[in-house]
């Protein structure tokens, strides 16, 4: 039987954006568990990992602290912690093993539609609202620029409304909160995702097994899940054509198609996902009869 102590440890966040997705994650890397009363553990039934349900603010912490072995969490907030430590003379306060497939966000500067300022080089002597004062404090440094940063710990878009500041810088997905603000989007400072992180602390040799097999599921998932296998019917002419327009094509398998000389059945796996454009790119091309099939699993 396992010992209680070499259980894996791993921080998600307890309820917001990356919540389900972490799930599924674990899920899909053949956790099966169940979640504690107070529902802030998740207890692996057949696997030696754990799950904790924090907030996502607190992740970084808890990973640097070795509390935790491993945790996801978005880039964003890494960043901000990251420059927090540093300023303390703590560097690499957690390692960076992989960026996943969602939590795709980024931190922009936005004005008021009004707003005379259109870009970052203008910001001297303005006010800028943000949650992530480190990262802007960070990014104004690096570009010599000479703003004021307030903190927001929430609801920033609404800050130069409030007369608080002149523009803000905030993290956009679609941009519908930015325009339901009367705001314009402007330079982005930071290109965000959730990312899998691990304690800087060497793990103990009677956990190391299980949190390689569990960084490697997880990297086998995010592989697959970008991955696709088309087949479609194509000219043998279009052949070339067909395969350069194929984002991460390996190389096609070919098989004739029967009573037809000119016409080739092709197959073949996409390492990235597969977009309508380009779909109609491979119908103008000559293709016919295209299916996208999604990969279950996949051993290289
Ligand atoms: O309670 P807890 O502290 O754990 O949660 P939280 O409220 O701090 O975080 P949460 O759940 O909102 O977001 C978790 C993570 O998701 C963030 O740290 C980002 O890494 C990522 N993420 C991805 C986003 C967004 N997209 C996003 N759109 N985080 C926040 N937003 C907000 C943004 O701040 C703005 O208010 O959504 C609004 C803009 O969205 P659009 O679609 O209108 O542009
Ligand atoms: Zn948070």
């Amino acid at each position: 039987m396992t010992q209680p102590q070499a259980r894996i440890k791993i921080a998600i966040q307890k309820s917001g954006r990356l919540t389900e997705h972490c799930l599924e994650l674990l899920q899909q890397c053949g956790l099966k568990y169940s979640r504690g009363r107070d529902q802030l553990i998740g207890f692996g039934e057949n696997m030696p990992v754990d799950f904790l349900l924090v907030r996502d603010d607190d992740i970084p912490g808890l990973v640097r602290d070795d509390v935790c072995d491993l945790g996801i969490v978005g880039l964003n907030v890494l960043e901000e912690k990251r420059l927090g430590y540093a300023a303390e003379g703590i560097n690499e306060p957690f390692q960076v093993l992989q960026k996943l497939d969602y939590g795709h966000c980024r931190l922009a500067f936005a004005y008021p539609e009004e707003s005379p300022l259109e870009k970052a080089a203008e910001l001297d002597g303005q006010t800028i609202a943000t949650s992530y004062p480190k990262i802007v404090g960070d990014y104004l440094q690096q570009n010599g620029l000479n703003a004021q940063v307030v903190e927001f710990s929430g609801a920033v878009e609404i800050a130069p409304s409030l007369g608080r500041a002149e523009l803000i810088c905030d993290l956009v997905s679609t941009g519908a909160t930015l325009a339901a603000n009367r705001l314009v989007e402007g330079e982005t400072i930071l290109d965000s995702v959730a990312c899998l992180i691990q304690t800087p602390v060497a793990i103990p040799a009677e956990k190391t097994e299980w949190v390689n097999r569990l960084v490697e599921r997880i990297a086998g998932v995010q592989q697959v899940r970008g991955c696709k296998y088309i087949m479609m019917h194509a000219p043998r002419s279009a052949l070339h054509a067909i395969t350069e327009l194929l984002p991460g094509a390996e190389s096609p398998t070919v098989l004739p198609l029967e009573d037809a000389d000119d016409k080739v059945a092709v197959h073949v796996v996409c390492r990235e996902n597969v977009f309508w454009e380009t779909l109609e790119s491979l119908k103008k091309a000559g293709a016919s009869s295209v299916l996208v099939i999604p990969i279950e699993k996949m051993l290289a």
